[in-house]
């Protein structure tokens, strides 16, 4: 034991000035059937896990899908001209992407895109997260008719819901064609974000790999939005400084009551996507928990380039006053137009005026068609959610769902010393904690906590030493 003891002091007196590697503030996992991306930090951190860990799907999207959407000539001498001089991408987010790119350099991944001849640079990557704002603008891409649906009921209209009653609950159908060898169905990835910014919710985005904005998502306060193209698409000739709204999106859900009214609720989608100007025709559903933060919790907002409104749930009198829907439709910033979806949501919703998460998923299973990629409900109040995704082109309502619970995501940080997750601490954790510091194993998230014996947020030689001192019995650590 004795030899142990020098050897390892020894080992750290040696190595402790030692320049540590790059640490990956993220985790790739499967829980479930479903990939989950977990990272941390600040938003360069993050976007740096996300490029380290995903890179080699992100090069999958970019050569398999993109060019579904568009051809190589059109992207380089048209869209991306447009997205430079259109839009900018709020700063932390192009520090993500940033990061992004240099994670996927230092993978080692293959970056380069036949089509374009060239490597993928962090411009494309941002164009990516722009694509709902792009999409219009393509002539050459996918013209196939308009799709996604989503309805939330609360209250009164899901007291039936034998877990939560009363709760809110959302469902929502995200209808989108994918590429003949289904590469979005494929590599879909619920990520999880936890920015140690200040002012700055964790939340969860069902997306895809280099997709750091958001199409449909919930934050740690149960608020969430998912987007719907609209129908009604008004372009500008030339315009400049526009957020791709997806970004708008995200910003409404990971920022800490943006409109400053001290609550957290559909109001802050509102207030963000209120206050600026956006490209796409858009359908954006927000909702929250039924905790009586915001009467009615949920909310639908419809833009494009010319407007903005909102439609509360007392504006449909047929589903008012416990329900909301939305399908890619206007109906307050222009007269609706017929939708057999909306119809049948209406008509299912309203045999009884109550729906559990069963009838939620249900309904959207009758209102799903050939391209839904991913079927998804939310329950705010609990955390909890459901995911299925479309698999070798049967639409995703067809298999059941994953049911996932919010602390799956977001795993409380226990500073144990037991970094080998076995029970007692013992010099082989000391070991392991120094292997971290050293950067010669990736850990997890999990692992990460244990090894920061002293609860500071970073795992460093001392430690690795108050560890050691533990295994001998002269110390503990932070929640031993
Ligand atoms: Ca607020
Ligand atoms: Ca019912
Ligand atoms: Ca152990
Ligand atoms: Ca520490």
């Amino acid at each position: 034991m004795l030899k142990t003891v020098i050897g390892f002091f020894l080992v750290v007196m040696i190595l402790g000035s030692a320049v540590f590697a790059d640490e990956v503030n993220g985790e790739l996992l499967q829980i479930e059937n479903c990939t989950v991306l977990r990272v941390w930090g600040t938003h360069g951190e993050m976007g740096y896990a996300h490029g380290y860990l995903m890179a080699t799907d992100i090069m999958s999207l970019a050569r398999k899908y993109m060019f579904t959407l568009v051809t190589p000539d059109e992207y380089e001498n048209t869209l991306l001209p447009i997205f430079r001089i259109w839009f900018t991408i709020p700063e932390p987010y192009q520090e993500e992407i940033d990061g992004m790119y240099q994670g996927m350099v230092d993978s080692g991944a293959d970056l380069t895109i036949d089509e374009l001849n060239r490597d993928i640079t962090a411009e494309d990557i941002g164009a990516f997260n722009a694509v709902v704002d792009l999409i219009g603008l393509s002539k050459s891409g996918d013209t196939s008719p308009l799709a996604c649906s989503s309805i939330s009921g609360w209250g009164d209209g899901t007291l039936s819901d034998p877990v939560n009653p009363g709760g809110t609950i959302h469902c929502r159908d995200m209808d989108w064609s994918d590429s003949d060898d289904h590469v979005l169905a494929q590599t879909t990835t619920i990520i999880a974000y936890a920015p140690s910014d200040p002012g700055k919710n964790s939340w969860i985005s069902v997306g895809f790999p280099g997709f750091i904005a958001c199409l449909s998502g919930m934050n740690d306060s149960g608020v969430g939005a998912t987007l719907n193209m609209g129908n009604y698409d008004v372009y500008p000739v030339i315009t400049f400084n526009q957020i791709p709204i997806c970004f708008q999106v995200r910003e409404s859900l990971e920022q800490t009551d943006p409109n400053s009214d001290g609550f957290i609720d559909a109001g802050d989608v509102w207030s963000v996507l209120n206050s600026h100007s956006r490209i796409p025709s858009v359908i954006v559903h927000g909702f929250g928990p039924n905790l009586a933060r915001l009467d009615p919790p949920c909310l639908v907002i419809e833009a494009n380039y010319d407007g903005i409104a909102l439609r509360l749930p007392g504006d449909d009198p047929i589903l008012s006053p416990n329900f909301i829907a939305a399908t890619n439709h206007h109906r307050t910033l222009y007269n609706p137009v017929s939708c057999w979806r909306y119809t049948l949501i209406q008509t299912l919703v309203t045999d009884d005026y109550v729906i559990d998460t069963g009838e939620a998923w249900e309904i959207e299973s009758r209102v799903s068609v050939s391209t839904t990629l991913q079927t998804m409900l939310f329950q705010p109040d609990t955390g909890d959610v459901w995911l299925a995704v479309a698999a070798s082109g049967t639409p995703a309502p067809e298999f059941a769902p994953e049911r996932l619970k919010w602390d799956l995501f977001f795993p409380a940080c226990i500073h144990s010393g037991d970094v080998s997750l076995d029970g007692s601490i013992t010099a082989g954790d000391a070991q392991m904690a120094f292997q971290i510091v050293m950067g010669a194993i990736s850990p997890t998230h999990t692992e990460t906590c244990a090894a920061d014996c002293d609860g500071n947020d970073e795992v460093t030689a001392g430690d690795a030493q108050m560890i050691f001192a533990a295994a001998l019995g002269m110390g503990v650590c932070v929640d031993e």
